[in-house]
């Protein structure tokens, strides 16, 4: 039988033992909440950066699909900015975005130059595709707002636009700037990309519900199916 000095140290003992393994359990626990796919699965980070120069415009857009939706957007454009952070936001893309461009004349150019950029970053961060989703929809509402949006990383560059705003500005942007800007994401990513909208009567509600549901379906489309890691998703093997 241990005397009473001996009991305690014992005790002692095994209450260290026992915080030591849970504070490693602990440990184990948010290392795994923290990290995104790809680094479960021990994949390095996708990341996409791409500069581009023209006489109009100068853009560089970086890119992580595995982040947590960190964003910089300074495009000149306000409300472009703000739909580039909707984008990252809730496609838990790390986004940075710098553009100088020829606004003074409009932002067409510098509009259709950072989605031509952007578009040129996601297809260098998806690389050959291998392991990816492929598919991604989503249906998202704003208000009175609801705009459905289905992409397909098919590599074949198509979109069908269905949006249709009441006004032709939203503060100093112009509208028409929305298909322009989806245009050349969809033509530099190589994507199939469809807008739907099945109601809406303000412009900006339209415009924002459109860029959350394609945020969505772009985080769906590129998360790491691990059911398929290493595998390109298509019955030709090839995207
Ligand atoms: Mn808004």
């Amino acid at each position: 039988m241990m005397n009473k000095q001996a009991e305690n140290l014992f005790i002692k003992k095994l209450k260290f033992k026992i915080y030591f393994y849970f504070y490693i359990f602990l440990m184990q626990i948010s290392d795994r909440l923290s990290s995104s796919t790809p680094a479960i699965l021990n994949l390095p980070a996708r990341v996409g950066s791409v500069k581009r120069k023209t006489g109009e415009t100068d853009v560089s857009v970086t890119l992580n699909l595995d982040g947590v939706g960190d964003c910089q957007a300074n495009t000149g454009i306000p409300f472009l900015d703000h739909m580039l952070h909707q984008i990252s936001s809730h496609g838990l893309i790390d986004l940075d975005v710098q553009a100088v461009g020829d606004i003074e004349i409009d932002d067409h150019h510098t509009n259709e130059d950072v989605g031509i950029t952007l578009g040129q970053a996601l297809k260098q961060a998806l690389g050959d595709r291998k392991g990816i989703v492929r598919f991604g929809h989503f249906l998202a509402p704003l208000d009175e707002a609801l705009v459905q949006v289905a992409l397909d990383f098919s590599g074949r560059p198509h979109l069908s636009y269905g949006l249709e705003m009441p006004t032709q500005r939203v503060g100093n942007y112009d509208t028409q700037l929305v298909r322009e800007f989806f245009v050349a994401v969809a033509n530099n990513s190589l994507m199939t990309l469809h807008i739907r909208q099945l109601a809406g009567i303000n412009s900006h509600h339209i415009i924002e519900a459109g860029f959350k549901a394609f945020a969505r379906s772009l985080r769906m489309a590129t998360e790491i199916d691990p059911r398929r890691v290493g595998e390109i998703p298509s019955s030709k093997g090839v995207l």
